[in-house]
Formats: C-alpha cells, structure tokens, sequence
C-alpha cells in the first residue's frame, strides 16, 4: 500500500536532522571523472561494516548523469538493534543529496536491509526516485533491469551469506578483518578482505554465486532484458550468462568489503571499478585508519 500523502521517509529527516549544527563539507570545483551512469549497492549505512569514508572518496572522484543505488544503502536491520550513525555515515547521503540537487538523477532502489523504505516505492522527491526496480537504457540502447537481487532469495538454494556463515560468524569475521586492517594500515600494507578471501574459497559459497547469478540472468531475460545489474550477495561481478543468446550480467559488489562500483561511459560500455585497488595511496594519505 502506498501512502496518500506524500511524506518523506525517515530517512531523510535522520540524513537532515543528524548533526546538522557539523558544517557541510567544500564542494571544490569538480576535477574526478564523469561517466553517463554510476551503480553502487551494499553501502549499508548505520552498520559497523560500511566504509563510508571510502564511499564519500568515491562519489568526491566520480560523477555521473545518473546514479543508481542498487539497494541496501541504508542497513535498517542494524539501526533496529542498535543506533549507530557516526558523522561519516552522514556525510555520504549529504553527498548524494548534494549530487540530486546540483542535476544528478538519483535512482534508489530498495533493498532487503532497507525495506522499510518500499512502501514509499514510486515516491519522487526533487531528482530522487525511489522504486523497487528500475530499467536502464545504455547509451547504445541496450535495456538494462536494476534490481536489488533479494528477490531471489526464495529461488536459490541455501540463500544468503547468513545462511552459509552465520549470522553471528559473518559480523566477527568483518570485526577481525577490522582489526586486522588497522594492523595492516599501520605497517603500511594495503587493504585485504578477509571474508572476500574465504568467499572466493568455500566451494559452496562459489556454487551459491553461479545459482544466483543464473537465476537472476534467467528471469531478466524472461523479461526480454538485455542485460542486469544488481547487488545483494557483495560479489561483483561483470559477465555473459546463457547459451546461444546470453545477456549481460552485471554486479555492483558492496562498500562492506570490496568496494566496487560499476561505471557506463558515454559510448555504453560498462566497466567495473575497485576503488580500494585503485587508489589505495590516495586512500591512505587521505582517510587514515578507516578500515
Ligand atoms: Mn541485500
């Protein structure tokens, strides 16, 4: 059901209200690159995992026409067990609403940890949109559907992380790859993803990607889709899917560990992007101890 009256979600009133006596951060003149369309998921604001710091890096370096955030952005399942909000978490939405207002079209789509935002599916304030799923069309025309991936929970078999690790396993695998990090960081090492090593090692992890994977592909091309782009299982992924006519499948990865986005550039070709990789000096000259 949606509602009658048109009424901003909690969110927004969290995003605006929070620290708002902090001042808001110097936009300089823009010097990072532009592309026609940016996709990133899996931020999970709110939760001790998401490294907003890298995000707001990010977005700082990047801009686009379009900006679409394929689901759990904001991690309503944490805030409900307890409140966590630091500054940086702030500074990410403030950097899109930022983007929104200054001619960014910003296509949210929810996710299963923000769910609570889709009974506001369909509402549209200034250049936010908020849906459930969105179709993209490239530059060279082809139709993308962007979802959040959620949706196929129920269809592939043993569903979720949670499901593979535990609830409870999977958060203190991220706190120690925390820990270990700082280790890292203060010795002058790179950034390393504990849980991402294991993923790409337990078989049953590899086979829970190919079924999700194939599952979403199918369904999109059922759709008469030529491609996807979704989030959801924090693996990014750029591939073609199927036999004779396969399509494209695309993966945005996660802000929890890999820090990936995907970028289409004017000509329509779309690239995946570690930022961590990437830039990691600039990281570390500039954002200190933040993993
Ligand atoms: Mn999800």
């Amino acid at each position: 059901m949606k509602p009658n009256n048109l009424q901003l979600p909690d969110w927004m009133e969290l995003a605006e209200g929070l620290h708002c006596a902090s001042p808001a951060p110097s936009d300089p003149p823009f010097e990072g690159k532009r592309y026609r369309t940016l996709w990133i998921s899996d931020l999970h604001l709110g939760s001790k995992g998401c490294k907003a710091d890298f995000v707001s890096h990010f977005l700082k370096q990047h801009d686009c026409e379009t900006l679409i955030l394929v689901g759990d952005i904001i991690d309503g399942w944490r805030m409900r067990k307890r409140t966590y909000w630091p500054q940086a978490h702030t500074n990410v939405i403030r950097r899109i609403l930022t983007r929104a207002k200054r001619g960014t079209k910003v296509i949210y789509i929810t996710g299963n940890h923000d769910d609570m935002l889709r009974r506001y599916s369909g509402v549209q304030f200034g250049n936010i949109h908020l849906l459930d799923e969105y179709v993209h069309t490239t530059a060279d025309g082809r139709k993308l559907w962007c979802i959040h991936g959620d949706q196929f929970d129920g269809v592939v078999q043993c569903h979720r992380w949670m499901a593979l690790f535990g609830d409870f396993l999977y958060e203190t695998m991220l706190h120690v790859n925390r820990w270990y990090n700082q280790l890292r960081h203060r010795l002058g090492f790179g950034y390393w993803s504990l849980s991402a090593y294991l993923k790409n090692r337990v078989k049953r992890a590899v086979n829970f990607i190919s079924d999700f994977e194939e599952a979403v592909a199918k369904e999109a091309k059922h759709k008469g889709m030529d491609g996807v782009v979704c989030g959801h299982i924090h693996h990014a992924e750029i591939r073609e899917i199927g036999g004779e006519q396969p399509i494209s499948y695309y993966n945005c990865g996660d802000w929890v560990e890999s820090c990936t986005a995907l970028a289409e550039d004017f000509d329509g070709k779309i690239q995946l992007i570690h930022w961590v990789k990437l830039d990691h000096a600039t990281l570390q000259a500039s954002q200190p101890a933040t993993v």
